[in-house]
């Protein structure tokens, strides 16, 4: 069968986690992904968070799966002259250098353009023309700066980053949604286009909830804040909320059975208006169904901690899994909280391959996350990373049509 992008050449020039995870969905949706390395460097994560030496460590494979790896020096004369045939042969170009870094080796959007008007040129950076766009940027920082951070977190605590990689893989995510667009596109219209992805604007995004809290300010407190309930003033700027529902339903975090030696001992638990009836049955408060103070969402929200109290101390008598069990039938909203323990073990997600073992030559058998998007048509099989420059050869001679003496002559100059 094939796949939705089989069609589709991809010159993978990304490094470390944001361009990786954008080229490895495209490599899953049956795109031919050729990563571009330095010579005997290769991507720095290669070498990061090694647990086994000598083999590549699960930073580098966890996000190069199913691409090919040619080692190609583009600083070089004859390096250029390969990345130009890579440019012409290619149906995109997927980056994220530090800004300037592919004019610096002479490769401009313009100069792309000449070589190949139908080429896609995608890029993560930080940030989008303005004040900050020269600036190199990580994960943490594009949290920071796009508005997470500040809404993280406990109101009286420091601002927290997320352990979702949000800046990173998220922009990852809406790069690969820009590339599949421009590609949609260049099949009307035959031209390639540039398409930028800025990690600020991708966290923004992602939290554009919390600008919506923001301007909601105006007419008053926010009402679903626990500090609302707590009769704590709000400032100027949409305050952390500590775990409370971003959504106009209350909801918490709450100690479960074991919580005092568990660390992952807790459930959301959502008070949903349209259920409260059944959450007080099954806490054992059915009086509160009569409660005046309850009656309504409104009437509740200046008792949530009150309510959440009484909640949690029906939890407590229950673990995680039997809160499940009893609330879903009722359609109570909650949620275990699962620790990566728990889901690298969870049959059910190694039966829909979204936890998969791969086998590594080097490192043997390890635990990764396949592809979070099933389409009916792209059966994804997760093919291990691939080893620096093992496929230099096959792509030199099967893409661009290098003969042996050529690749050995390359060899010799150090461009590959
Ligand atoms: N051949 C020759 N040179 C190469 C090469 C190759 N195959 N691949 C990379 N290089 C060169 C680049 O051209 C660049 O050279 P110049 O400095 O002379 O322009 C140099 O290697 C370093 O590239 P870089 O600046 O992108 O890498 P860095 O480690 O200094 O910075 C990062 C890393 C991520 C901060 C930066 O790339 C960046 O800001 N990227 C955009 C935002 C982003 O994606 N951040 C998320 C990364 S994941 O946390």
């Amino acid at each position: 069968m094939s796949k939705a992008l089989d069609h589709v050449k991809i010159l993978d020039f990304t490094h470390v986690q944001s361009g990786p995870t954008c080229t490895q969905l495209l490599a899953w949706m049956g795109a031919d992904v050729i990563k571009v390395e330095r010579p005997g460097v290769g991507d720095a994560t290669r070498k990061q968070l090694v647990d086994v030496e000598g083999a590549d460590s699960l930073y580098f494979t966890m996000l190069n799966h199913n691409k090919r790896s040619l080692t190609l020096n583009s600083k070089t004369e004859s390096g250029k002259e390969v990345l130009e045939r890579l440019v012409k042969a290619c149906d995109v170009l997927v980056e994220n250098f530090a800004p300037g870094a592919l004019d610096r080796m002479g490769f401009s959007w313009e100069r792309i353009q000449e070589l190949n008007p139908r080429m896609i040129m995608a890029s993560v950076k930080g940030f989008g023309p303005g004040p900050y766009e020269d600036c190199k940027v990580y994960e943490n920082v594009a949290q920071c700066a796009g508005g997470s951070a500040s809404t993280t977190g406990f109101r009286d605590g420091l601002p927290l980053v997320t352990g979702a990689q949000i800046g990173d893989s998220g922009t990852g995510l809406h790069l690969a949604f820009g590339i599949c667009a421009a590609l949609l596109h260049r099949e009307k219209s035959g031209r390639g286009q540039r398409v930028l992805a800025p990690m600020q604007d991708g966290v923004l995004n992602l939290c554009r909830v919390k600008l919506r809290d923001q301007q909601r300010l105006k007419a008053g407190p926010l009402k679903e804040y626990s500090q609302y309930g707590e009769g704590i003033p709000f400032g100027e700027a949409t305050p952390r909320a500590g775990n409370d529902s971003g959504g106009g339903q209350p909801g918490r975090i709450l100690k479960c059975k074991g919580w005092e030696t568990d660390p992952d001992a807790y459930t959301y638990f959502i008070t949903q208006a349209a259920v409260w009836e059944k959450i007080c049955d099954v806490i054992g408060k059915p009086d509160w169904k009569e409660n005046p103070d309850y009656a309504t969402p409104p009437l509740r929200l200046p008792h949530l901690n009150e309510i959440f109290g009484a909640i949690e101390e029906w939890t407590m008598t229950k673990t995680k899994y039997e809160v499940m069990e009893i609330c879903n039938p009722l359609d109570i909203p909650v949620g275990p909280i699962l620790s990566m323990k728990e889901l690298a073990e969870e049959p059910s997600l190694r039966e829909t391959g979204t936890i998969v073992e791969v086998d590594h030559p080097e490192r043997g058998p390890y635990l990764s996350v396949g592809c979070p998007v099933k389409l009916s048509d792209n059966d994804v099989v997760v093919e291990r990373s691939p080893l620096l420059g093992e496929h230099s050869q096959q792509v030199l001679s099967e893409v661009l049509g290098y003969s042996d003496e050529e690749i050995a002559a390359l060899r010799e100059a150090g461009a590959v």
